[in-house]
């Protein structure tokens, strides 16, 4: 599969459009996502492009990982959550809407659902 480098998240990447940014490195960055399913839903990418998860080299997937992790403990904290949930879909028959690798970091309170 070929990565669309005019796809929203590149976008974003070359602020052509607006996001809310919480987080970034030189690999990494974070923002909030449009469309939260719990309060602080935020969505970690790398800044080359990258398709998901089937796509991505083990620098991308490391950089994404440890800036998951260290986002997933600070959002946490500052949700006064008691626990985290990570998605991460692949193609559209796996759920991916927006084809620029991202990890969802949702936090999690006891009780309560995520919307749809
Ligand atoms: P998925 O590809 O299924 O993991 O879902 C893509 C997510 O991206 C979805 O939760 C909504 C979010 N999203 C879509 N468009 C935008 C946008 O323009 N800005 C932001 N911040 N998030 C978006």
């Amino acid at each position: 599969m070929t990565y669309d480098p005019d796809n929203i998240f590149a976008k974003i990447l070359r602020d052509e459009i607006p996001s809310t940014r919480v987080y970034e490195d030189d690999e990494t960055l974070a923002f909030m996502d449009i469309m939260p399913r719990v309060d602080g839903h935020l969505l970690v990418i790398p800044k080359t492009p990258c398709r998901n998860l089937l796509d991505a080299t083990p620098e991308q997937l490391s950089a994404v990982i440890a800036t998951t992790q260290k986002l997933a403990k600070a959002a946490q904290k500052a949700m006064e959550a008691q626990g985290v949930t990570i998605q991460q879909f692949n193609e559209a028959a796996g759920g991916q809407e927006v084809f620029h690798l991202h990890f969802h970091v949702l936090p999690r309170h006891e009780g309560v659902k995520p919307r749809a």
